[in-house]
């Protein structure tokens, strides 16, 4: 069979391709806010250090004078550490902020894809043959969905609302035989959840699965229009 259409799927993962960019910003994001926190305390413990000195060197003074205002050069050196101090604050604050930047700049999922565990779906209502569905999550930076696990076969099947979908499975047939089956990213079958007598390969041409309403999958002719696809793909958080 030609698996010329998903093969170029081979060399991409399920991860964004910007993901690890984002983990780099956020990383260097978290390294500025370290070092600003590092200065914060580094000029809170001078400025507690000078308060010190100024107290001790007021205690030297004779009551009489106590209330004699401080020294131009104590009064200079706490104005310099304040000063010092409100540039640390305002540098934590924008490290802080970047970091925030940085969290909200996660892609929320678009309008009407649904967001599950990093990734977003997309439930179609219109029909299609499974080269078309394809296609369709394809033209939205997506696949058809890649069930990895339980828990995300789970979610799907709480979503269906009755319909059937296109899974991006396909089988990888030789000699008319059926060999096994791989998802659209070329990464072969490991969990499933096939329908109770599924696959069955009808008539020796169901390279193609679709989960039912139920959420259990099926085998069926690449070509059926009777069902719709989900698509995915990473929501980039
Ligand atoms: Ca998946
Ligand atoms: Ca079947």
């Amino acid at each position: 069979m030609d698996t010329s259409e998903y093969r170029k799927w081979g060399d991409q993962s399920e991860e964004a391709p910007g993901g690890s960019a984002t983990q780099v910003q956020l990383q260097s994001a978290r390294t500025e806010l370290g070092e600003a926190q590092a200065k914060l305390i580094e000029q809170e413990s001078a400025l507690k250090e000078l308060r010190e000195r100024s107290v001790a060197f007021l205690l030297t003074l004779t009551p009489g004078i106590i209330s004699t205002p401080l020294t131009p050069a104590v009064t200079k050196g706490l104005a310099e550490a304040g000063r010092d101090r409100e540039d640390v604050r305002s540098e934590l604050f924008r490290a802080l902020e970047a970091v925030r930047f940085q969290n909200s700049s996660c892609q929320p999922c678009p309008k009407s894809w649904l967001p599950y565990q990093g990734s977003c779906y997309f439930f179609s209502v219109p029909k299609a043959a499974w080269e078309e569905a394809q296609r369709h999550c394809a033209g939205a930076g997506a696949h058809l969905v890649i069930v990895g696990d339980l828990e995300e076969q789970v979610f799907l099947t709480r979503n269906t609302r009755g319909r059937g979908y296109w899974l991006g499975l396909r089988a990888v047939r030789r000699a008319r035989k059926i060999q096994s089956y791989q998802w659209v990213d070329g990464v072969p079958l490991s969990f499933s959840h096939w329908n109770q007598g599924e696959p069955n390969d009808s008539l020796g041409r169901e390279d193609c699965v679709m989960m039912l309403h139920t959420g259990l999958w099926n085998d069926a002719p690449c070509d059926n229009e009777r069902d719709g696809w989900i698509c995915e793909k990473r929501s980039g958080c």
